[in-house]
Order: structure tokens, then C-alpha cells, then sequence
């Protein structure tokens, strides 16, 4: 039986400086070193996962590391080594990069970027290590990791463009020139380039949606606001928000408000249209406040889970797997909101 001892990463260090490794220390969440009672190394048995986080500038993002720690635990028969790169790709390869030396069986990467991954993806190949991509993509050739877990940014992008369609069908607005502003995610991200993509392409079959301005908000509440007041310091007249994702919209709210207007989906206000659908979110979504929400499920650990016991049985596993989303407005938000983890 494995015995959980509190890290000693002074004489762990000191290993590695005898063995020459620069490897992290092999420890599980809390920084406790494992390894078993007779001091031995982590035992055969159990499956080691190192897990490339990209941050955790989010309520989705939260969602998604517990989602994937619950599923890689101890009881599950695994040894999770999270790392979080704190919102920089250099550090996502760092991690891999330790990973490779510690010699792990299964890496696991929610990419910050699209672009710049072939030369760490290939030396986790070359070290026979299956790589499994969480969350977002990469434009580097499949060939390149074992598979894919997220969700579709595209199609999220025309959800969005459809409810907008749909609540100005509601409200007689369909043929009026419509201003829009949109409050972009990390730019370079496949969630910022699939929804922006999606959005635009049934955007562009109206004449009259005119987009006034694209910014990156960065996913986050603060930048959300700021990006926002400056919208609204700088047209006279904003008629739609798309906001892609829900921390951003919260700022973005609290700009509207304090700038005297209001958001929600009666005459006058500002139609916000938000992505993620976290608790807090729909919970506006019930009182009027957005407009509509298009879901993004952070739950794929236990997906990642499933394909990694697949792999350890040797069976064949899809180049890319999708989780479940819904879209959720005022008509259909109640069933919902409470039968949901986040
Ligand atoms: C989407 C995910 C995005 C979320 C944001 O798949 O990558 O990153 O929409 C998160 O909340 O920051």
C-alpha cells in the first residue's frame, strides 16, 4: 500500500541533483510526495497523467480542473501531476517537457494557442507517451496527439448568431440596422477563433448587423468591464453585446449599468449574449438580465478518463471526441439550472 508521506522536496531535490534529472517531484495536488512504503518509486499498477492546465482565469476554467482532477484520482487508480501555466504557452511546454522526463504515461493538455506546438508534441512522440488534447485545439496535424476532448466552437459561434436571429425576430427588429460590439477570448485560442468563426459566418448573410468592434477581453471579469465601458464611451449606440464568455459578461454588465443603461431583453435594453452557461449565468438568464447563453461543458474528465482505460486495453480510440452542449434562454432555462455541477 502506497504511503502518503509529506514532501520532502529538500532531499527530493537532492535526489535529482544526484540523478541529474530536472524533473518536478512526482506529487499529487497537494505537493505530497508518493511513493511506496518501502520507498520504492510510484508502483506499476497505478496510471501517471501529467495535465497541462492552461490557467485559471475562469468560472469555466475551475469547472474544468476539478472536472478532470475528480476523474484522474487516487481511488480511480491514477496519479494526477497537475500543472497550471498561469496564461503562458512557455509554460505549457515547460510542463510537457518535465512530463517527458518523468517519464509519464499519459499527458493531457488544454492548449492556451493553436499555434506552436509541433516541436513538444513531436518529443512527447518520439518518447512514446500518448498525448490527449483538452478543452481546445491545435492547428499542428493530428498526427501529432492521440486525440482530442473538447467541445464545438464553431457551432457555439452560430448558436449565438442563431438566438441573436431569433430575439430580433421577437422583437421586430429583424430588418433594423442592428449595432453590435463583441468581447473576444484569449485571441489565437481555438474557443476565441471557433466562436468568432461561427458567429461571422451567419453575421455576414446580414446586411443590416453591423459589428462596430472586436476586441480580446482576455476570458476575464476585469478586462470584460474595462473593454466594455470603452465600448460604450465610444458609440452612441450599442444594441448587442456578444461576450465570449461568461466572466467577461459579468463585467461587461456592470459597465452597462454603470453607464446607465441596461442589459436584458425588453425594448430599449442591451441584448447580451454570453458563452460558458456557469450557474451564476444562468441565473441571469432566468431574471431577463442575458439574453441568451450557449453552453460550453467543462465536465470531460471523466471522457478523458474512459479513452485512457481504452487505451491501457489496447483498443482503438476516435481522433476526436465532443461533449453535450445546450442553449439556454428564458423559455427553457428553468428546467435546467438546477440539475447541473457548475
Ligand atoms: C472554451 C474554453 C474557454 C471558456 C472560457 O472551451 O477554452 O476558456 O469559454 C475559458 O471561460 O477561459
Amino acid at each position: 500500500m502506497k504511503t502518503r508521506i509529506k514532501a520532502i522536496i529538500a532531499l527530493f531535490l537532492s535526489i535529482q541533483m544526484i540523478v541529474g534529472c530536472s524533473a518536478l517531484p512526482l506529487t499529487d495536488l497537494s505537493g505530497d510526495l508518493y511513493v511506496d512504503s518501502d520507498n520504492s518509486t510510484i508502483s506499476d499498477d497505478v496510471i501517471v497523467v501529467g495535465v497541462s492546465q492552461l490557467g485559471s482565469e475562469s468560472v469555466w476554467r475551475t469547472a474544468n480542473t476539478a472536472s478532470v482532477q475528480n476523474a484522474l484520482s487516487q481511488e480511480n487508480g491514477y496519479f494526477a501531476i497537475m500543472n497550471n501555466a498561469r496564461q503562458k504557452q512557455e509554460n505549457q511546454i515547460k510542463a510537457i517537457r518535465s512530463f517527458i522526463s518523468q517519464r509519464v504515461d499519459y499527458i493531457v493538455v488544454a492548449p492556451l494557442l493553436e499555434e506552436g506546438w509541433e516541436n513538444t508534441l513531436q518529443e512527447a512522440k518520439d518518447a512514446g507517451i500518448p498525448v490527449i488534447l483538452m478543452d481546445r485545439n491545435v492547428s499542428a496535424d493530428s498526427s501529432y496527439y492521440t486525440t482530442s476532448v473538447g467541445t464545438d466552437k464553431w457551432a457555439e459561434g452560430e448558436n449565438a448568431a442563431k438566438c441573436l436571429e431569433s430575439i430580433l425576430k421577437k422583437r421586430g427588429l429583424y430588418n433594423r440596422e442592428i449595432n453590435i460590439v463583441v468581447l473576444e477570448g484569449t485571441h489565437g485560442s481555438s474557443a476565441q477563433l471557433g466562436r468568432t468563426m461561427g458567429f461571422d459566418s451567419i453575421a455576414r448573410t446580414h446586411d443590416n448587423w453591423k459589428i462596430l468592434e472586436r476586441v480580446d477581453a482576455e476570458f476575464t471579469t476585469i478586462k470584460g468591464k474595462e473593454v466594455m465601458k470603452d465600448f460604450l464611451g465610444k458609440y452612441d449606440k450599442v444594441d448587442v453585446v456578444i461576450s465570449q464568455n461568461d466572466d467577461m459578461t459579468f463585467g461587461a454588465i456592470e459597465a452597462i449599468n454603470e453607464a446607465g443603461y441596461k442589459a436584458g431583453i425588453e425594448n430599449d435594453d442591451i441584448i447580451v449574449i454570453s458563452f460558458d452557461a456557469c450557474h451564476e449565468a444562468l441565473e441571469l438568464v432566468e431574471k431577463g438580465i442575458i439574453a441568451a447563453e450557449i453552453e460550453c461543458n467543462p465536465e470531460q474528465g471523466e471522457l478523458i478518463s474512459e479513452i485512457i482505460q481504452m487505451l491501457e486495453a489496447g483498443e482503438k480510440v476516435e481522433k476526436e471526441y465532443k461533449v453535450e452542449e445546450l442553449v439556454f434562454t428564458k423559455e427553457n432555462v428553468s428546467e435546467y439550472i438546477d440539475t447541473r455541477s457548475y
